[in-house]
């Protein structure tokens, strides 16, 4: 990082330059996790496409290795998007891919294929180079769908009767749809009757994910696993509103059909990873450590001409474990991976503050603009809390009118990073109880309204609703901060917010942190 690059990020993964998108095709292999992204080699923008490719031992370090598909064949030859990694068997996996191709060669319109790409050398633990299989294009879009709209293959996992099944994304009229296809050999699919999944007036579901969690545990499954002890989880990410939603059901995979075990959220519908920016998100099993985690894209919040000046866009998030709330059973739970604490240069651990109405206080001696922090709030009192007065049907914008500086009665109460020191730049990271029309809510928001003295960025407010136990003792936040990133897991990852900002005086040791209150109940 240099004074001319203050915003590029240390324990995130981005490319040295140019255009990132959706992580691709992650998996862990003799040693390596690899993560393949969609990565154009030609500028800061989106443009034509490839997989890059970059591998490490521990998900902080990472060393960028050669493009591992790129455009080159008539059926990718506008680019190779988004798929996704499977192992046939334990050694030998395999990549399904969507190819963006023309119709025919006289014209211009473009559509999308699936394809296969097997390791040049299964032997070689970087992977390093790819054979796209002659076989290719493995699927072409089925009638009845737009071939404009088929795309993203996800990890195949085996059914009841041994034969393997994939989901693409797709969308009938408005409504968003993961088709079901099925092999016996991973090169001739066919496509199941019903879909597995399908949501009215969600629109292209982008980018699905379909996974086992157990009910039991925090232990992840590799992605063929079913049974008792087994529900499932499907993703989508909105094309319509660039969010991904998921939701929690059972998958019957005599019928493959997947039923949502809380009528009230579906893939749309209620449950999102994150409340912040955080898009085309995959998780894979790492076996080496039997857990399973998820990537996202965060892209960023300046404009594209800032993009092009800086010769960059958009980071990986931190990868988290993700596993179902013992709770809910209907909800998962997402956590930075252990291996962050070996990156702490130091831990400094402070107990017993009081947090007077209407005050800021500096956590002095931690200074800087990569942290980790952990703040546990005793439960305030909710007898006072006030009814909200702002929209609570749309939790984004009582967030931003609720803002870091309302004062309110049980809050707002939370942290400020990166903070210069007059207080002109600070992300707040807040949490305010309310009443609402359905009772006692907690809000948990992330307020970027003044976190760059720069006003040509994006600075809006991100938030949600968390429901908190009347026998939960306290409100919890853990809140990563890595220059131009700020990732917030709170109530032990139940809600998630990430956000990127791009603060001007508060880089490197001139950020600082606070807690604050303004409530006067607390
Ligand atoms: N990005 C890819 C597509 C995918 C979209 C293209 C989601 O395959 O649907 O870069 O961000």
């Amino acid at each position: 990082r240099t004074s001319e690059q203050p915003y590029r990020t240390g324990f995130h993964f981005q490319p040295t330059k140019n255009w990132m998108n959706d992580p691709n095709g992650l998996m862990y292999y003799k040693g390596y996790y690899h993560l393949f992204y969609q990565w154009n080699p030609y500028g800061a923008v989106w443009g034509t496409i490839t997989w890059g490719h970059a591998v490490s031992t521990d998900m902080l370090q990472w060393h960028i290795l050669d493009v591992a598909l790129a455009p080159d064949q008539w059926y990718d030859i506008n680019g190779c998007w988004t798929g996704s990694a499977t192992f046939v068997a334990a050694n030998r996996p395999v990549l399904i891919y969507t190819g963006w191709t023309n119709i025919s060669s006289s014209v211009e319109h473009k559509i999308q294929v699936q394809a296969v790409a097997v390791p040049h050398d299964s032997e070689d633990p970087l992977l390093q180079k790819w054979i796209k299989v002659n076989d290719n294009p493995i699927l072409v879009a089925p009638i009845g769908i737009d071939p404009t709209e088929f795309r993203d293959p996800t990890t195949a996992w085996i059914g009841a009767d041994g034969k393997w099944r994939m989901v693409v994304g797709s969308k009938r009229k408005e409504d968003g749809v993961a088709l079901l296809y099925r092999s016996s050999d991973f090169l001739h699919w066919h496509k199941a009757e019903d879909p597995l999944h399908s949501v009215v007036d969600t629109g292209m579901w982008e980018c699905p994910d379909f996974y086992p969690v157990s009910i039991g545990g925090q232990n992840g499954l590799d992605t063929s696993v079913n049974g008792p002890d087994v529900i499932h989880v499907l993703k989508a990410s909105l094309a319509n509103d660039k969010h991904d939603y998921y939701v929690v059901g059972t998958y019957n995979s005599d019928y493959d059909t997947f039923t949502p075990a809380d009528s009230s959220h579906n893939v749309g519908i209620g449950l999102r990873y994150d409340y912040g920016k955080f898009y085309a998100s995959k998780t894979f099993y790492d076996s080496a450590k039997g857990r399973r985690i998820l990537f996202g894209w965060v892209n960023e919040s300046s404009s594209a001409k800032n993009d092009i000046v800086k010769g960059w866009s958009s980071l990986q998030g931190f990868p988290r474990k993700i596993w179902l709330n013992g709770e809910t059973k209907s909800s998962i739970l997402q956590w930075p991976i252990q291996e962050i604490e070996t990156l702490r240069r130091r831990s400094d651990s402070l107990s017993g503050i009081f947090l007077e109405a209407n005050s800021v206080t500096r956590v002095t001696g931690v200074e800087g603009a990569q942290l980790d922090v952990e703040v546990e709030f005793d439960m305030p009192s909710l007898n006072e809390a006030e009814i909200l007065e702002v929209d609570s049907s749309n939790v984004q914008l009582a967030c931003s009118q609720v803002g870091k500086s309302h004062k309110g009665a049980v809050g707002p109460f939370g942290l400020l990073v990166l903070a210069s020191e007059d207080l002109k730049e600070q992300t707040a990271v807040f949490f305010y109880a309310v009443l609402t029309g359905g009772g006692w809510k907690t809000l948990i928001c992330s307020d970027q309204g003044r976190s760059s003295l720069n006003n040509d960025v994006d600075k809006t407010s991100y938030g949600s609703y968390m429901s908190v136990p009347s026998n939960d003792k306290s409100l919890r936040l853990r809140t990563l901060v890595d220059h131009s990133i700020v990732e917030t897991f709170a109530q032990g990852g139940e809600i998630c917010i990430t956000s990127r900002v791009y603060p001007v005086k508060a880089v490197n040791n001139q950020a600082h942190l606070y807690l604050f209150n303004n409530g006067v109940q607390y």
